[in-house]
């Protein structure tokens, strides 16, 4: 790695930004996500990038979430599943079409059957390519509150999820990645990952029962994911903070008030990088340093959240808002993050 180089790289485009880089700028893309009201599928030069038919409470039509290294990257395909990888990372995306997978089992829902294919893929992969953990994944599909098959949507994709971890020897409880499972406008299953080689530590929040551990009135199955999860990079501490949500202990709480469930959000991240830094002792992470992305459950909603946001830091932040359905009908906002790889806010290395 030269000077100014990294492993890890953030930066937000709008479509049209990102079908203008330069082919300097695109070779260092490892892959993304892609949110649009229409399914846009911008010219990706074959990189693996995930479009997610999503709206934007605000006045863009499109957010491309762009993921680059420096270091050398290849690309690849396994069934569904398209990748690029370097030395260190391996990033993935696939969108399943959930009536096209078998569901020839009565007791068993198409979303469910999809959701455990999609994750087996995925499992299949990083052990083929021997990238050893899971660091971070986004769920997205469509009616994630709607019940079907006598069960709510998003209960039917932890029984998948959860299924595949135990498919393939793998603990639902250590090792699990830091995550998100929102509700996309339509579509069928859309999942991206990151994956790599180094070792990830999963952070828990002491405000919070882990999701893991959620009693059974949440789902027969528990979600299987961790509240954070923090890996050294090329010497950078980086941290994923999963979606985080107005819960506390395993309830929601602020029903209906989108203002105080904003701050709980804001709250229980602080509450994540506070372990985070604790258990990993030269982690410096710093809150208002991390990238933000918001999810809003009611476009009118929006203008709250931002100033509730704003009003907890104390200086400029970088935030990007969606509209999407969140996991629980109750919820009216969930927020994830990440930190510690280079972002917006650092500045373009030198020419
Ligand atoms: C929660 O804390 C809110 O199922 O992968 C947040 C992050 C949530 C990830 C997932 C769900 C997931 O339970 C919902």
């Amino acid at each position: 790695m030269k000077q100014g180089e990294a492993i890890l790289r953030l930066e937000y485009l709008s479509a049209t930004q990102f079908a203008s880089l330069m082919p300097d700028e695109s070779g260092s893309v490892l892959g993304g996500l892609c949110f649009s009201q229409q399914a846009i599928a911008p010219c990706t030069l074959d990189l693996p990038f995930l479009a997610v038919e999503m709206a934007l409470p605000s006045s863009e039509d499109n957010l491309c979430e762009v993921w680059h290294s420096d270091e050398p990257l290849t690309s690849g395909q396994l069934g569904a599943i398209r990748y690029r990888q370097s030395e260190t990372l391996l990033f993935g995306c696939m969108s399943l079409d959930e009536m096209a997978v078998d569901a020839s089992s009565e007791e068993c829902s198409p979303l469910q059957s999809a959701t455990e294919t999609a994750y087996q893929l995925i499992f299949a992969l990083l052990e083929a390519q021997g990238y050893t953990s899971l660091f971070r994944v986004w769920n997205y599909f469509s009616s994630i509150n709607v019940e079907s098959h006598q069960i709510e949507r998003y209960r039917q994709f932890n029984i998948g999820r959860q299924e595949a971890f135990l498919a393939h020897g793998r603990s639902v409880i250590d090792g699990v990645p830091a995550a998100c499972a929102l509700g996309s406008a339509t579509g069928g299953l859309n999942i991206a990952f990151l994956a790599t080689r180094a070792k990830v530590l999963g952070i828990e929040n002491p405000r919070q029962v882990s999701a893991y551990h959620y009693p059974s009135q949440y789902g027969p199955r528990t979600p299987t994911f961790a509240r954070a999860g923090l890996a050294n990079l090329g010497g950078r501490d980086v941290l994923f903070i999963s979606g985080t949500a107005s819960i506390v202990g395993h309830q929601t709480l602020h029903h209906g008030d989108v203002a105080a469930q904003t701050r709980e959000c804001l709250q229980n991240i602080a509450a994540v990088v506070e372990e985070a830094n604790r258990q990993a002792p030269h982690a410096h992470f710093q809150l208002d340093r991390f990238v933000y992305k918001v999810y809003v459950r009611n476009p009118e909603n929006m203008a709250q959240i931002r100033r509730e946001i704003a009003d907890y830091f104390d200086k400029p932040v970088s935030v990007v808002f969606l509209q999407a359905d969140i996991c629980r009908a109750d919820l009216l906002v969930e927020i994830e993050a990440s930190g510690g790889h280079l972002t917006p806010l650092d500045k373009p290395k030198p020419a």
